[in-house]
């Protein structure tokens, strides 16, 4: 397999030597973070903790976490630990569920952010040869201004798209050859749902890979998207408030994706107890940010549900990877009583040959939860009887029932009605929050 970093000694460095890094910077970063932020300061005070007890990464566990309540208190100041005047830039959360957090960012903090998104573009194959279309929202978002960095420190020519206007994107697809493009996965296969209606064959483009990321998806859509676009298609993860994209990233393997370990440590917590979980087991990511100065967040619960694995990588990192985020523990749905993830409803649909574009409706009546899934025909489907289409909605309820454990309702709506996502889609509708 052909080797590519793009800091090779720091994404190959013995896991040994790795570990006394991150002790070395840990020690450090917790030193920062009590001297210069009280709110912090004052949760390992009550934890009985001082920074002298912090000798290095096996006294991680001591430290209080710190969950998006806790920014919420803070907003919009209260976690900055160097002097506003030291800041370059923000960004923001989307704040969908509650007031938006804000992180801040020194020039160093956006260097260490971009290397990250670099080294996620090189181990897809990038150089400055490529010319990479970055078609993730700009602005607030992270998704754009993250890849658009990395992409300049690789070299590539860098289309500064954002999201939306998709056949402008297929134009400057076609006209400036973009050879990788960066977007969510649910806009891109979009964009290869619209290429394919404007004529436009997985072969007649010139892209070559794509960096997909910001919301869940699963293996059957990334071949959904593999074939619709004619690339390979890699999985990317980060957020708001450890950097942005590219907290780890996924290499030629495809097979999890590798943190940025100098960087960002990460641990499996169980949600309920906050105890430390054993390597390879199931439980909630939690990121302790090891160089940032500006928003140097410790212990940080991301809400999300993953596995963490350290077996030898063919592409040669040594970085722990992580596996596509399960679901986060607070998007998980409790439908009579029974766990179901978004994402266990998109395999079966992509499995029994349906396209990506759903929705779930989740609703309370007299009592008792109910769940039904709008799918959508594609045109050749649309043609069947109606007869047929309630037998087709049959047989897709009964797949749903034996991956779930519950039986939802299934209705296959016409083409083109569920809205298309130029960002992060909007799979769950949970209207029992309302009542
Ligand atoms: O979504 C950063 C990002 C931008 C990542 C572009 C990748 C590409 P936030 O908007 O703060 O930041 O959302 C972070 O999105 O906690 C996960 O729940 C989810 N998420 C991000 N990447 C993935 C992924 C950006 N690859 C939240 N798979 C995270 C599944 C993801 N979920």
């Amino acid at each position: 397999m052909e080797k590519r970093y793009y800091q090779p000694e720091i994404e190959t460095m013995p896991v040994a030597e790795l570990q006394k890094l991150q002790s070395e910077k840990l020690v450090k970063q917790v030193r920062h973070v009590y001297d210069n932020v009280p709110y912090y300061r004052q949760k390992m005070d009550e934890k009985g903790v001082k920074p002298e007890d912090i000798k290095g990464i096996e006294d991680l566990h001591k430290l209080p976490t710190i969950t998006k309540g806790d920014l919420r208190e803070t907003y919009p100041y209260g976690m900055l630990a160097v002097p506003l005047e030291d800041c370059v830039r923000i960004q923001s959360t989307s704040g969908t569920t509650g007031k938006r957090v804000i992180a801040y960012y020194t020039q160093k903090d956006v260097e260490l952010w971009e290397d990250c998104c670099a080294r996620a573009l090189v181990a897809v194959g990038a150089t400055k040869k490529d010319v990479c279309q970055v078609a993730y929202g700009y602005g607030l978002f992270t998704g754009g201004p993250g890849l658009n960095g990395g992409s300049h420190k690789v070299g590539c020519l860098t289309l500064p798209m954002s999201s939306g206007n998709t056949e402008r994107q297929i134009q400057f697809i076609q006209d400036l050859q973009a050879t990788i493009l960066c977007c969510t996965p649910s806009y891109a296969a979009y964009i290869g749902e619209t290429m394919k209606e404007m004529g436009i064959k997985p072969e007649d483009n010139t892209l070559k890979a794509g960096i997909f990321g910001a919301e869940p998806w699963t293996e059957e859509m990334r071949r959904d998207i593999e074939k619709s676009l004619g690339i390979k298609a890699y999985d990317i993860y980060g957020l708001t408030e450890t950097s942005g994209p590219g907290v780890s990233f996924e290499c030629e393997a495809q097979t999890g994706m590798h943190i940025c370990e100098d960087h960002f440590l990460a641990e499996i917590i169980d949600p309920d107890t906050e105890e430390v979980l054993p390597l390879g087991s199931v439980g909630e990511l939690v990121f302790t940010s090891l160089d940032k100065e500006a928003f140097p967040l410790l212990r940080y619960r991301t809400r999300d549900i993953c596995r963490l694995t350290r077996e030898p990588c063919p592409c040669g990192r040594t970085h722990v990877k992580m596996c596509k985020p399960m679901g986060r523990s607070d998007d998980m749905l409790i439908i009579r009583g029974v766990n179901v993830f978004p994402s266990q409803i998109e395999t079966v649909l992509i499995n029994e040959g349906y396209s990506p574009n759903y929705q779930i409706i989740v609703d309370r009546v007299s009592n008792n939860d109910t769940i039904d899934v709008n799918v959508e025909l594609s045109p050749e489907q649309f043609h069947d009887t109606i007869k047929e289409i309630a037998k087709l909605e049959k047989n897709l309820e009964a797949a749903l029932r034996t991956m779930l454990g519950i039986g939802p309702k299934v209705h296959l709506v016409a083409p083109k009605t569920i809205a298309r996502s130029e960002g992060k889609a909007k799979r769950v509708i949970d209207n029992r929050k309302l009542h």
